[in-house]
């Protein structure tokens, strides 16, 4: 057994030779020093023995049918397990279409690294026109947190601990790290190879906040007449669970959870404000982000959303430029969250006062209010369904399984969701994030599962599966815990449209009527099932959370049943002629 463990650990250069060692194995042994042990990509030239080399060195090599999914793999794996997910590109067209994923990353403070193979820098920089020829350092510069090339096999160990720790430090984000063609051919003495590797230490070290700013803030929200706390995927972020839970019953203040902060503490919770939203934004006195930003989600933080009366906010981020890039934060507290949270408990003391009963009083009422007004909604049994009585059905999946993974995406069947689904525990609602994507669906499925080993639910409009929807085929062939729930409307916001000239194209936003999805996932051996009504939905989706078994339902929503750009239609530009 020990002689067996040994072999393994084993750096992958000696199984070749004695003496020497090239770029291929360097990177190998790198990525695996610093525990990256699962590669999302798309081989070809120049990273196909890359691939083959990595597997066989124990690393997962999971292969997809396109870059953009693995990158959004990568990217959720950074986001769950606070390591970056490593995606694996080739030149050129790989590589931008992991691009958008890396910027993704990026938008969304998520850590990742994008490797991807370039061409040769001699022929590139002279436009000689090489195979997939690409200045791909100098493209991916402005789209993301930082970009390496690695030029000399000595120096791939430095290369990679550049990468890891501009990725998950600060403010984490995406990384590119260029790897040209030659490098992984380069050879050099394997002992020398070896000590050329860098194992990061502390690679995001604590960043304690200042002990007057942790002051400033308590004073602000002591003296509070109706706070509030928001919780962004930040918070979610910084596994600081227990913390944030004990900080946010300790002051009695009402927590709004942006979406992907959603079970961070239960949306059942006394002190849940998500279904007042609209009430707390709108008459709170003193609102303290925790991992959130004021933009566009949060209407930047003024306007009618947030009502008349003077806000003052305290604002918890690791990244100091964030303050005040919308509105004036009075009290800034810049550091990593579980240590803010942590000073901030500290310096509360036993006695604090909690939140003035008749705000905590007027948001329960409107809460109260608002669910009792949805639950009826959930009932309903039509065929075929509207989005409510399907979203019936998925909310008590997730309550039966607290512990499942949901993704979500679309317009309406993401809003929809989103109020609908309570969430339990701590990252368990993975969406489109702060640009809205479509497109991460499959993905972050893949990513969510091969991460956590959790089953995942995936909510998907029928428009926002297009863009990923060839991943099934990876799904089943992964044996993934993957059950994809299609809202199949025949199209976008709605499948009702018509092409208003009276010609034979269909309108810009409607489908094929009736397609059926769910053959997609039979044609590579996993389960698909048409679901018409409530009742056979709830059945099939018990059946695949349960089996574990890679599932596809079509469920046949009314065409007419969304409405345009879902809860953001305010957001779609108006013609100036419509308005005369
Ligand atoms: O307080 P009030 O009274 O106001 O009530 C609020 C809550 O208090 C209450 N609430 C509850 N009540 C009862 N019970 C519970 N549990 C509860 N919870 C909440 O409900 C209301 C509303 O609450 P909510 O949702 O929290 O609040 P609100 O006001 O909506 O919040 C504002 C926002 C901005 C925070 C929120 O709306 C939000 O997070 N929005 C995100 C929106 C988003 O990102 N959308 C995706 C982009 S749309 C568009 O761009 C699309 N495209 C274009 C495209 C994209 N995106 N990407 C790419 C690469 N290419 C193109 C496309 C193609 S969508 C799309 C496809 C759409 O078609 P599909 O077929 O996929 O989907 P369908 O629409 O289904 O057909
Ligand atoms: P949401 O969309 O949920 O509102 P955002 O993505 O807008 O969340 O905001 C997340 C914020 O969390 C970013 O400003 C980011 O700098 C911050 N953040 C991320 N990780 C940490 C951390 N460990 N400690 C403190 N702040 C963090
Ligand atoms: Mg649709």
């Amino acid at each position: 057994m020990a002689e067996a463990t040994a072999t393994k650990e084993k750096p992958a250069a000696a199984e070749e030779t004695q003496d020497l060692t090239d770029g291929f194995h360097l990177v190998i042994d790198a990525l695996k020093l610093n525990g990256l042990n699962t590669i999302y990509g798309v081989p070809g030239i120049p990273i196909t023995d890359f691939g083959r080399m990595a597997q066989a060195a124990g690393i997962r090599v999971l292969s997809f049918r396109h870059e953009q999914n693995a990158g959004y793999a990568a990217s959720i794996a950074g986001y769950l397990t606070k390591s970056p997910g490593i995606c694996l590109t080739v030149s050129a067209p790989g590589f931008l279409n992991g691009l958008t994923a890396l910027a993704h990353a990026t938008t969304n403070c998520f850590p990742m690294i994008l490797i991807s193979g370039s061409s040769e820098r001699e022929i590139v920089d002279l436009q000689q026109g090489d195979y997939e020829e690409m200045d791909q350092l100098a493209i991916a510069k402005p789209l993301c947190k930082a970009a390496y090339r690695v030029l000399h096999a000595q120096d791939i160990g430095i290369g990679l601990a550049r990468a890891i720790r501009a990725a998950v430090s600060g403010r984490p984000g995406g990384v590119y790290l260029d790897l040209p063609a030659k490098l992984f051919g380069q050879v050099m003495d394997a002992e020398a190879g070896k000590k050329s590797l860098v194992k990061v230490i502390d690679a995001a070290p604590a960043q304690i906040p200042a002990p007057e700013a942790v002051k400033r803030a308590l004073d602000v929200l002591r003296n509070a007449k109706r706070p509030l706390i928001v919780l962004g995927k930040g918070a979610a972020y910084a596994q600081a669970d227990d913390a944030i839970r004990t900080f946010v019953e300790k002051s009695g203040v009402p927590f709004l959870p942006m979406s992907m902060a959603k079970g961070l503490l239960p949306d059942t919770h006394p002190q849940c404000a998500g279904a007042a939203r609209s009430t707390v934004l709108k008459d709170s006195d003193v609102v303290m982000m925790i991992g959130a930003r004021l933009n566009w989600l949060l209407s930047h933080g003024k306007g009618k959303t947030w009502g008349e009366a003077p806000k003052k906010f305290i604002q918890i981020d690791i990244e100091p430029k964030e303050m005040d890039s919308n509105v004036e934060i009075a009290a800034p507290v810049v550091g990593d969250i579980g240590s803010c949270l942590s000073a901030l408990l500290a310096a509360m003391g036993g006695n604090w006062p909690g939140a003035p009963a008749d705000w905590t009083g007027s948001i329960a009422k409107k809460r109260d209010e608002n669910v009792a007004k949805m639950a009826p909604r959930f009932m309903s049994n039509a065929a075929p369904m509207d989005y409510y009585g399907a979203l019936g059905v998925l909310r008590t999946v997730i309550k039966e399984r607290p512990d499942a993974i949901l993704v979500n995406e679309g317009a309406n069947t993401l809003d929809l969701a989103r109020g609908a689904v309570d969430l339990y525990n701590p990252r368990k609602r993975i969406d489109v994030g702060t640009w809205g994507v479509m497109g991460i669906g499959m993905g972050y499925a893949i990513g969510a599962a091969v991460e956590t080993g959790k089953p995942v639910l995936a909510i998907e409009g029928d428009s926002a599966f297009g863009f990923s929807g060839m991943e099934v085929e990876t799904i089943c062939r992964y044996k993934l815990p993957v059950c994809i729930v299609i809202f199949n409307n025949d199209g976008i916001y709605r499948g009702t449209d018509v092409n208003k000239s009276g010609g034979v194209d269909p309108a810009t936003t409607v489908f094929v009527k009736g397609a059926r999805y769910d053959k997609m996932m039979e044609a590579f051996g996993g389960v698909g099932v048409n679901a018409t009504s409530p009742d056979e939905l709830r059945r099939a989706v018990n059946e695949a959370m349960d089996s574990g078994k890679p599932t596809l339902i079509n469920a046949v929503i009314d065409p007419a049943s969304g409405s345009e750009s879902g809860r953001i239609g305010n957001l779609n530009p108006q013609s100036a002629l419509k308005k005369k």
